[in-house]
Parts: C-alpha cells; structure tokens; sequence
C-alpha cells in the first residue's frame, strides 16, 4: 500500500472481509528469532511448495517491531514462487511486505513486492504481496523477508522505518528442487547389537553419521540437525569433532549427541531418522536401525 491515508480505510475495510477465505492447516511454524536476516529460519520447501504460518510481531495489543527471514537452498533454474495468503483477514490483518535476496554476507535483494495483481486463491486482498516465477540465478541459498508497509527492505536485509504494524500471515514457497544427501547414521555406535533405546529415559543419544565419498562429516551444519522418530526433532546436544573412523573406510566420522526425551522415540518404532543439511545448504537425511525397550524399574 503506498498511501497512509489508505492504511487507516484499510483496518476497518480488513474486518469485512474476515470469513472470505478461511486459513488452511500450514506445512511449518515460523520459529522465532528468525531477524535479523543471519538468523533466517531455515526451511525446505521443495518442488511442491509448503504453507508456512508466520505472526509479524503479535495478534493482539500495542503493534511491536518485527521482522521475519527465511532461507532456503535451491538450484540454479528453479523457478521459485514467493506468495502471501492471509495478511489481510488472518487474526490480525497486516499489509505485508515481501523481499527475496541473495546468499551471505551481501544480501543482495533480487525481487521486492509490496501489493500484488490480480487477487490470487488464498489472498482476500491485493495487499497481500507475491513475488512470481522468480528464477534462482545460481545453485546456493536464498533468503527471504516479511515485513510490512512502510517498512519496504534493501540490500543486506535492512528495512526502512516506519510505525510498527503487525498481523499473521502465511507464507507459500514452491518450485525450489529436491537436493538432498543421503548418508548413513549408526546410532549409540560401537556396538553390533541394534541399539537398544528407552523413550522415557534422561540423557543422551550419541548418533555416528559415517562418512562415504559423496560426505564429508566436517562439512555438517551442525546445527541444523535434527533427531529422533520422525527427524524434525529438535533434540541437538552437541557433536564433536570428527575424531575417529567408525566404519572403516578411511575417512573420519562425527558422532553428535541428541536429547533421548526430546527425540520422541515411542513403542514400535525401529529406526531412527537424522534431518539436516550442509554447509552449503544441501539437504541431509540418514536412517538407523533401533529398538525401543520398556522402561526399567528402579
Ligand atoms: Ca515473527
Ligand atoms: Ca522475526
Ligand atoms: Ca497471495
Ligand atoms: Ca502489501
């Protein structure tokens, strides 16, 4: 929206039109703290697209500052997607602000929107902003910003000042390729038995990731790890250094440690499943044989 005199018509205009299009169930929560732009939430929003649910600042009450990063890695090609549902006629109507930018440490912006034409499914207003068919230029990650008129951004992930507005919104990436690599994991290594693990147990799970000549554990983002039944539990401890070579190929493995309560293992489950990705922003995946064992009395 350019106009402040279009901004006040627009909060009593925004509650006529609650109850137009209703909120689907998102894919992905925002995390906060996601600003500034170093900090973005690392998402993977693949081929399909995924919703994400994001709060500019909060849904009720005084208007405080804020501003939301993403980032994902795609390929050089993709033709990537950016679009706004629901800022106006969420819970709390914000005119969003949407911006695309290029990988660390310039932040190049490469696409800005502010309102977008025609009205789009999912949207009940134009206000709501969409970058369309933007082409990735080189294969690596991309970040990108919600804020909210007039807080346009700039270069480096910087938005402009202006009155704090805030409101929920979604948020629909798709056309970013699949790249992922897959590894194999041993978890509690050093054993030949499946490693036996109790879900309601304290402490930790100590989880190989073994190298092999597509994967070099050194170049892990560490913390991006993930653990547990399904992989996106944020269970990380720690990893150490990669020290020793678990499986014999030559090459050194890292053994990370995971929280055993937070990885939400529960009865019948036989593997475990590790999520992460690379430095470089390649996705990670790898799989490991377990045995979930009843709790033992004290
Ligand atoms: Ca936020
Ligand atoms: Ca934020
Ligand atoms: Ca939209
Ligand atoms: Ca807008």
């Amino acid at each position: 929206m350019k106009l402040l005199t279009r901004y006040i018509s627009l909060s009593i205009l925004s509650a006529s039109l609650i109850g137009i299009q209703q909120s689907a169930a998102a894919d992905v929560m925002e995390e906060e703290t996601n600003h500034p732009v170093s900090l973005a939430q690392f998402v993977t929003p693949g081929m399909n697209g995924f919703e994400l649910a994001g709060v500019l600042g909060n849904l009720t009450g005084t208007a405080v500052e804020d501003v939301d990063f993403y980032r994902f890695f795609g390929q050089a090609g993709d033709v990537v997607t950016l679009d706004v549902d629901f800022g106006i006629g969420g819970q709390r109507s914000v005119d969003t602000v949407l911006a695309i930018f290029g990988d660390a440490p310039g932040f190049r912006m490469l696409r800005m929107n502010d309102d977008s034409y025609p009205l789009d499914t999912g949207s009940n207003s134009t206000y709501d902003s969409r970058i369309t068919n933007f082409v990735l230029p080189s294969t690596g990650v991309y970040y990108v910003g919600v804020s909210h008129y007039p807080r346009y951004f700039r270069d480096g992930g910087v938005t402009l000042s202006g009155a704090a507005a805030n409101g929920d919104y979604h948020l629909v990436i798709s056309g970013v390729s699949e790249s992922m690599l897959h590894i194999n994991i041993a978890i509690k290594p050093g054993s030949d038995e499946v490693a036996p693990l109790n879900p309601k147990a304290r402490g930790r799970v100590p989880v190989a990731l073994l190298s092999s000549a597509g994967f070099d554990p050194k170049d892990v983002d560490v913390k991006s790890l993930t653990f547990g039944h399904d992989g996106n539990e944020p269970s990380l401890e720690k990893c150490s250094k990669p020290e020793t070579d678990l499986n014999g190929d030559g090459a050194k493995d890292m053994v990370c440690h995971f929280d055993n309560q937070m990885s939400e293992f529960r009865k019948g489950d036989i593997e475990g499943v590790l999520k992460g990705a690379m430095k470089d922003g390649t996705m990670l995946e790898g799989r490991g044989l377990l045995k979930v064992v009843p709790e033992k009395a004290h």
